[in-house]
């Protein structure tokens, strides 16, 4: 990740950091210290949460769960970079910038339950977040599609006279889908305000990003679409900030779309169904475990007089309390209604879903699950 490449003055070929090998910021980035504590804060969040959801997944109680963890500063950079009227576009691993935006913890957290406090009334697969209030669409469980369509948004944005942008986020993987180039090139001849943002946290699940491409970086791939490309630590939330930001107001001025390149890794599985042992030595994540994004941002503050032990001690207690208290009420909430089986799909329900809706709502209710 430190490695700077050839031509490294070159954004798409050396690395954006703030943070330097000792932790403290080498430059500034125009946060206050308030902010830099909420940055800390969500950034301990989402590990915190990802420790509890995989427990929570592994004692059965909800089906499939997707860590972030390794990965936390970029949706997390993004969620304080991005305006309110933005739109996001995740991939697989940035539901948490809604959360960041303020959207509930228990109505996020009850789409992995699929209940009637989930948002998508339990029409999506587990930990595929999403919410209108905060103009973030759900993941996919497709790899790519995000990107044309966040292209889309942005260009109709725009169209419509507003200044606000979209960001697209996907792996490493996702740049050879087609869909990566299709939006890439669209974006470039359009000059769409969005952002592209490619987290290369280094595996396609047992895919290596080596194997991935044989371009030098995946930021360079901006070059072939006549966009500029930035290559940045992302591990390191203050770095992305900046370039998400920096990207985010280049679009709003009309003057077009960055691909941004966040060099990170997953250190936790891919999925609560993977086994990363299988295929990846355990050396290579003890070495970016040295370069865990949280605990980086932890020591920057230590080393600026904004955070110690006791703060630390106090954070973790109100955070673990906070957390508790949203898994139990996004368990407790019911099953979604039946009718609503119905809804959201036509604006007039043609006769035979009526039917099949009568015919619902005058069965007897199924079996409990087990039962
Ligand atoms: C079109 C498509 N092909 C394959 C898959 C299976 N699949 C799910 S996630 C994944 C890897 C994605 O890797 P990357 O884009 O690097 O994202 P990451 O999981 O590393 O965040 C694959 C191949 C899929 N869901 N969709
Ligand atoms: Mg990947």
């Amino acid at each position: 990740m430190s490695e700077t490449l050839a031509g490294e003055d070159d954004p798409m070929f050396g690395l954006l950091r703030v943070l330097g090998d000792d932790d403290r910021a080498t430059r500034g980035v125009g946060l206050d210290d308030a902010t830099l504590r909420r940055m800390y804060r969500e950034l301990r969040k989402l590990r915190l949460l990802d420790e509890k959801m995989l427990l929570v997944q592994r004692q059965g109680r909800i089906g499939f769960y997707g860590e972030v963890k390794g990965q936390e500063a970029t949706p997390v950079a993004t969620g304080f970079a991005l305006r309110g009227d933005d739109w996001v576009f995740p991939g697989l691993r940035e539901g948490a910038v809604m959360l960041v935006r303020g959207f509930p913890l228990a109505t996020y957290l009850a789409q992995c339950w699929g209940n009637a406090l989930d948002v998508q009334k339990g029409r999506q697969m587990p930990s595929h977040f999403s919410g209108r209030a905060v103009n973030q669409v759900s993941w996919g469980s497709v790899i790519g599609p995000q990107i044309p369509q966040a292209v889309g948004a942005a260009w109709a944005m725009r169209k419509q006279g507003s200044d606000a942008v979209a960001v697209a986020f996907f792996g490493d993987g996702a740049t050879s889908e087609p869909d990566f180039h299709n939006a890439a090139n669209l974006a470039g001849v359009w000059k769409a305000p969005v952002v592209l943002v490619c987290q290369n946290n280094h595996w396609a699940i047992s895919i290596p990003s080596s194997q991935q491409t044989a371009a030098p970086t995946f930021a360079s791939k901006a070059i072939a679409y006549g966009m500029p490309g930035v290559r940045v630590d992302g591990n390191d939330a203050l770095a992305v900030f900046l370039a998400v930001r920096d990207a985010a107001e280049r679009a709003r001025r009309g003057e077009g779309p960055t691909l941004i390149e966040c060099v990170t890794y997953r250190i936790g599985a891919h999925s609560s169904s993977d086994d990363p042992t299988r295929y990846r030595a355990q050396e290579e994540v003890d070495a970016w475990v040295r370069r865990d994004p949280v605990e980086r941002f932890r020591r920057f503050l230590e080393r600026g007089g904004l955070h110690d032990d006791a703060a630390e001690e106090a954070l973790v207690a109100s955070l673990d309390a906070e957390i508790r208290e949203a898994i139990a009420t996004a368990e407790a909430a019911p099953a979604p209604a039946r009718d609503t089986l119905f809804d959201d799909v036509y604006g007039e329900l043609p006769w035979n879903l009526r039917e099949q809706r009568e015919a619902l709502r005058h069965a007897k209710p199924a079996p409990a699950h087990g039962g």
